[in-house]
């Protein structure tokens, strides 16, 4: 199976709105497997977005993310990072249908409670700025037989 990991991270508006438990119970619900998860507030934030720096919105974005903690994940399973971003609905609020998580959750653009990874590469990037290897379980999924074919 195609299984992989992404690099999902809850926003200081998503913590601060107390909807962390909310956000973990769909990707759990959906069958991912949580390998890592700690809250962090951190410099990492600007390397994250580095790709952005040259955008008008790159100052508002960092300070925004570094207003408070993030819960920062990884999330195995098949197909995790394409998975996880069709959870996640587009970057507009506006354009993300009900039923994703910005759908439900936000208006703003500048508020969009998550962040996932956009691509394998970037998974993978994103995975190893974040975390430690040794801070990513390996742990025998039980329920793994109901969830793949
Ligand atoms: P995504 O989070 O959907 O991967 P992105 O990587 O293009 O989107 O941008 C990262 C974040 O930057 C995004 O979640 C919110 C913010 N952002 C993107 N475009 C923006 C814009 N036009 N104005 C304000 N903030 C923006
Ligand atoms: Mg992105």
């Amino acid at each position: 199976a195609n299984l992989r990991r992404t690099f999902v991270a809850v926003k200081p508006d998503g913590v601060q709105r107390r909807l962390v438990g909310e956000l973990v119970g769909r990707f759990e619900r959906k069958g991912l497997t949580l390998v890592g998860m700690k809250l962090a507030s951190e410099e990492l934030l600007r390397e994250h977005y580095v790709a952005l720096r040259h955008q008008p919105f790159y100052s508002q974005l960092v300070k925004y993310m570094s207003s408070g903690p993030v819960v920062a994940m990884v999330w195995q399973g098949l197909d995790a990072v394409k998975t996880v971003r069709a959870m996640i609905g587009e970057t507009n609020p506006a354009d993300s249908r009900p039923g994703t998580i910005r759908g439900d959750f936000c208006t703003d653009i500048s508020k969009n409670v998550i962040h996932g990874s956009d691509s394998v590469e970037s998974a993978q990037q994103e995975i190893s700025l974040w975390f430690r290897p040794e801070e990513l379980i390996c742990w025998e999924d039980t329920a793994e037989h109901w969830i793949y074919g």
